[in-house]
């Protein structure tokens, strides 16, 4: 199995409100028809859950945020997650929605929940789920980022394979000259702060795959933008991207 986790910064314009790319997502969608395994999908805020999250200034700490911020977070990833899904059933793929709080309460996994997940992807269809704006009990809630979910997600279903499709090639060593880092094994090189992002950016990213990669499985970066790089990490082609070997 393969887990999949298409970036905010793919699938939406993060330098406009509410704006989906959407040949971008359909440049992706057809991608995923050649892939011969069970597949999860796990989404991002971008423009949609990023930018009412910070109009509301939520964050991913449980606290009292406000329940209008809430709702309208909640509200925006379901509009994202339809465009999503849209372009899954135009290009004859069947995808699962399957909201975060499906799987997950408060800020635990629910074991039995996330297992049945595999069942729904082997059983043909494409589970997506994204990232979302949660309840979290006594009056707190929380932004819960896609980032996380991976992370989630990989500790109990073991996937082959963990790929965050990104707005670049990969994990750089340096942005300005974009040195592409090819393989990193444990250790987590400087990273910088990204702002808009409430979620934490590429920091958060680099976590959950470090944590994915130490309990032994591989992890890639790959370039939303060149979806058969996508193809190329599954199939152990020579690949242009950066792995987090397991
Ligand atoms: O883009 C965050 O998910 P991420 C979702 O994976 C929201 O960090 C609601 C901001």
């Amino acid at each position: 199995m393969i887990l999949i986790k298409l970036g905010g910064s793919v699938i939406t314009n993060k330098g406009k409100p509410l704006s989906p790319r959407r040949k971008s997502i359909d440049k992706i969608v057809k991608t995923l028809k050649k892939i011969n395994e069970p597949i999860v999908i796990v989404h991002g805020g971008g423009s949609y859950g990023h930018y009412w999250s910070v109009k509301y200034d939520m964050h991913t700490k449980p606290e009292k945020y406000s329940t209008r911020g809430v709702s309208i977070v909640k509200n925006s990833m379901i509009e994202l997650n339809k465009i999503i899904l849209d372009s899954f059933l135009k290009n004859k793929l069947n995808p699962y929605c399957l909201p975060p709080t499906d799987f997950i309460s408060g800020n635990k996994p629910i074991t039995k929940k996330i297992k049945m997940i595999e069942k729904i992807a082997r059983s043909g269809f494409i589970p997506v789920t994204y990232g979302d704006a949660l309840w979290y009990g006594q009056k707190k809630s929380f932004i819960l980022s896609g980032d996380r979910i991976m992370g989630v997600l990989a500790t109990i279903l073991k996937p082959r394979l963990s790929i965050f499709v990104v707005n670049v090639d990969g994990l750089y060593s340096n942005i300005k000259t974009k040195k592409l880092i090819r393989e990193l094994k444990g250790r987590k090189p400087l990273i910088s702060k990204s702002s808009k992002d409430v979620t934490g950016g590429m920091n958060r990213k680099v976590d959950e795959a470090i944590k994915i990669s130490k309990k032994g499985m591989n992890v890639f970066f790959v370039n939303g933008n060149k979806p058969e790089r996508i193809i190329d990490a599954i199939n152990r082609k020579k690949f242009h991207g950066t792995l987090f070997r397991g």
